[in-house]
């Protein structure tokens, strides 16, 4: 989470820092305590939200990957592929241009961007504004296309349904044993450019077995979403998803 690169937390920190002064107090311990509090904060804003977006039957997708991975490439072609058959909105952040929305806007979906600055990941606080400004009335499906950060993006819940996260083979088979706390939280975990494999020898056994060690239940489907290669299997599983909201406001989070 966020301590490792201190992002969100420097303006009270600041504050802390002068206030504390006068008490001695260790930093390192009010650190502590000060992301908690952000969690917890961001944790009750995600609750809001979940209930939001339950009450209106909508499904929501949150989709992590480091940068590069392929989210912006992979929801653009579910969109493209899937859009006449459900009425998808779509919010995207990122650190410092709107290039991924530009993309997007291709599509039929309204799209809205979060610029994030400094802050290397979305928080619930700003889809619940994000949302509000997109209106959610009428749509079926909403895809959040997270910052490309393979670690702070996993401390915060948004109020998802699903956690999709994206390795591509161009990362490497280890990157799930080495960033667990990500792929932990997927509940599907989404092998990318896999046109790629064989000039790589990407070794897809032993990236499933890596991905089954620290999600043993995450659904795994290896795509190119370049190419259109593997994605039906994908849109299968969004039309169950889909329709499990609807009947029973189903929540994997
Ligand atoms: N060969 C191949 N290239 C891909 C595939 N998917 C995406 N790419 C390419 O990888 C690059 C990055 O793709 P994006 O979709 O922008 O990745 P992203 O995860 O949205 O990137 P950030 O938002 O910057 O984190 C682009 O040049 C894509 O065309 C794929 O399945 N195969
Ligand atoms: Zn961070
Ligand atoms: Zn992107």
């Amino acid at each position: 989470m966020c301590g490792q690169c201190g992002c969100d937390t420097t303006e009270t920190l600041k504050h802390e820092h002068e206030h504390e002064h006068h008490h001695h107090h260790r930093h390192n311990h009010r650190l502590v305590d000060i992301q908690q509090s952000v969690l917890h904060k961001n944790h009750t804003l995600a609750q809001g939200n979940r209930q939001e977006f339950t009450q209106r039957n909508l499904l929501v997708l949150n989709i992590l990957s480091s940068p590069g991975s392929g989210k912006t490439t992979f929801i653009e072609k579910t969109l493209k592929t899937t859009e006449q058959q459900f009425n998808y909105g779509v919010i995207v952040g990122d650190l410092a241009t709107d290039n991924d929305a530009q993309r997007l806007r291709s599509t039929k979906a309204p799209v809205i961007q979060i610029t994030t600055g400094d802050i290397c990941h979305l928080e619930a606080s700003m889809i619940k504004n994000a949302s509000d400004e997109l209106g959610l009335d009428g749509l079926d499906i909403l895809i959040i296309e997270n910052v490309g950060n393979l670690v702070c993006p996993a401390a915060y819940d948004l109020g998802e349904d699903i956690r999709v996260v994206l390795l591509s083979t161009t990362e490497g088979e280890d990157k799930p044993l080495k960033y667990p706390t990500m792929f932990k939280g997927a509940d599907v975990v989404i092998i990318n450019k896999i046109d790629l494999a064989e000039v790589l020898e990407w070794q897809e056994d032993l990236a499933r077995e890596n991905i089954q060690k620290i999600a043993p239940n995450a659904l795994i489907l290896a795509v190119s979403a370049r190419k259109d290669t593997g994605m039906s299997a994908w849109y299968d599983y969004l039309a169950k998803a889909r329709q499990a909201k609807t009947q029973t406001g189903y929540s994997l989070v």
